[in-house]
C-alpha cells in the first residue's frame, strides 16, 4: 500500500496591509496561499478597514489599514507554512530590513491557529500571541471561523470577540 497522505489540518491567517494597492496585495497573497502545494483556502473574510493599532508603541502616525482573514486546509507543517507565507510576504515586496516594528507595511500574513496546536519555539509562536486582543483580528476570522477554539483561551473565536465587543462599550460608557 502506498504511503497515506497526511491528515489535512484547519488552519487560520490573518492578513493585513496599510501601504500601496492594499486590496491587490490582500487579493494576491490568497491566490499565492491556494496555489501553494498542500495548501487549499476553505473559506475568506470580506476585507475590513481598521484604524491602525499601536497601543503602547512609540509608532509613527500610519494610514489605515485592511485586514482579512482566511480559514485554510493544509497538509504542511506549521513551520512550513510560515516560511511559505513569509515567502508570499517577500513576493509582494515587503522589505523586513527597511521597515521598522510596528510601522506600516505592504501585506503581513500572521499564522493565528494551527488545528488545536500550542507552539512556542524560535521565529513561530501558535497560537499568535496576540490575536484574542485585537479586533482587526477577530472579525475578519469570525467571518471564517467562528466556532473554532483557542486552544490554550479554550474559547471559540466569536466569544473572543464578543468579549472585545463588551470591553469596548463598556469603556466607551465609561465616557
Ligand atoms: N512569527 C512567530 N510566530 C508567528 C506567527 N504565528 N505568525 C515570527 C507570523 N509570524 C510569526 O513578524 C516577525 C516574526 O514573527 C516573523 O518573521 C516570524 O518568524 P512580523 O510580521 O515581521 O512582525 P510584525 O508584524 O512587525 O510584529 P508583530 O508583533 O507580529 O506585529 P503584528 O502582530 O503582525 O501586528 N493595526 C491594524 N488595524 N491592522 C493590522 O493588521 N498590524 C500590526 C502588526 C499592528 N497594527 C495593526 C495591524
Ligand atoms: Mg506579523
Amino acid at each position: 500500500m502506498s504511503d497515506h497522505a497526511p491528515q489535512p489540518a484547519l488552519a487560520c491567517i490573518a492578513l493585513g496591509a496599510n501601504l500601496g494597492d492594499r486590496a491587490a496585495s490582500i487579493e494576491r497573497a490568497l491566490a499565492m496561499l491556494d496555489a501553494l502545494e498542500g495548501v487549499r483556502i476553505l473559506r475568506r473574510s470580506t476585507l475590513h478597514a481598521t484604524a491602525p493599532v499601536t497601543r503602547g508603541h512609540d509608532a509613527p502616525p500610519q494610514p489605515e489599514y485592511l485586514n482579512a482573514a482566511a480559514a485554510i486546509e493544509t497538509t504542511l507543517q506549521p513551520r512550513a507554512l510560515l516560511d511559505a507565507m513569509l515567502a508570499i510576504e517577500r513576493a509582494i515586496g515587503r522589505d523586513r530590513a527597511g521597515e521598522e516594528r510596528w510601522g506600516p507595511r505592504l501585506i503581513d500574513l500572521d499564522l493565528l491557529l494551527y488545528a488545536d496546536a500550542v507552539i512556542d519555539e524560535d521565529g513561530l509562536r501558535v497560537p499568535h500571541p496576540r490575536m484574542h486582543e485585537r479586533r482587526f483580528v477577530l472579525a475578519p476570522l469570525a467571518e471564517v471561523a467562528p466556532n473554532e477554539t483557542h486552544p490554550t483561551l479554550g474559547r471559540r473565536v466569536r466569544e473572543l470577540l464578543d468579549a472585545i465587543r463588551d470591553a469596548e462599550s463598556a469603556a466607551g460608557a465609561e465616557g
